[in-house]
């Protein structure tokens, strides 16, 4: 019996010779809704309620991605379909962008490579210093598996790990039960948590205020976590 799959978003010539093995694949500008009994997407796209509502046989959705914010999963558990993701794949180098970012905004990475581009550096000198990211106290926000492996990646830099969470773990590291309070007591606050209703704008302007005109935000989460 052939599975036919509808696929949303991009996949490597490497997913689509796996997939074409098992599957008929089918794009979204040409399927019949009926025929779907899979379909693959991303965590950005995943599959909106109204294309879910029209796939009447469908089995599984395959998100390749962490987050499944984008998948109405209450629905889905509902219909009785699998709901698919790919935590832990990428923990070591979504972590490893986390700290590229803050190295680079400690760093002025970006005004300094626009100061040697323009010829500034050559006509004036030395841009002026930056901060140092030695000793500094890091908020994570979502101390979950990501999180942790930034709380790792971070030890070359002697900082003080704090986290927020709905729940407390066992950790070495401070627990806030309060966001506010945590960024208060942060010079950077790094975000980390699924996207979703739970999080929207958690950060919120009075966390904004906590963290200061001095502080710096990550945010390698869903930009839904921000306000
Ligand atoms: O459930 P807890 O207490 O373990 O906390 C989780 C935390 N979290 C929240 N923290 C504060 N307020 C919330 N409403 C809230 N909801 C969840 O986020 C946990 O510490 C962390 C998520 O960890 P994991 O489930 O292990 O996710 P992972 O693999 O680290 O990926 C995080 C997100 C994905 O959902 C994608 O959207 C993104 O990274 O790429």
């Amino acid at each position: 019996m052939t599975h036919h799959l509808l696929q949303i978003g991009g996949i490597t010539p490497d997913m689509r010779e796996r997939l074409e093995a098992a599957f008929t694949i089918h794009q979204l500008d040409d399927f019949d809704p009926t025929a779907i009994t899979h379909v693959i997407t991303n965590g950005h796209d995943g599959v909106n309620p109204e294309l879910m509502t029209s796939l009447s046989n469908l089995k599984v959705i395959s998100g390749y991605g962490v987050g499944y914010d984008a998948i109405d999963v209450t629905e889905a558990v509902r219909r009785n379909i699998l709901v698919a993701h790919t935590p832990n794949v990428l923990n070591q180098e979504v972590a490893t962008t986390a700290l590229l970012l803050l190295l680079a905004c400690y760093r002025e990475l970006l005004r300094d490579d626009a100061y040697v581009r323009s010829g500034e550096w050559q006509a004036k000198g030395n841009a002026p210093l930056t901060r140092s990211m030695d000793k500094q106290t890091v908020g994570i926000l979502g101390l979950g598996r990501i999180g942790q492996a930034i709380a790792d990646k971070l030890a070359p830099w002697d900082a003080t790990v704090v986290y927020h969470s709905r729940r407390k773990k066992e950790v070495p590291y401070r627990y806030f039960d309060n966001l506010t309070e945590m960024a208060r007591a942060c010079d950077a606050l790094i975000c980390i948590t699924p996207g979703g209703p739970s999080t929207h704008k958690i950060v919120n302007a009075e966390v904004l205020e906590a963290l200061g005109p001095n502080g710096t935000l990550i945010n390698v989460s869903r930009g839904s976590v921000v306000d």
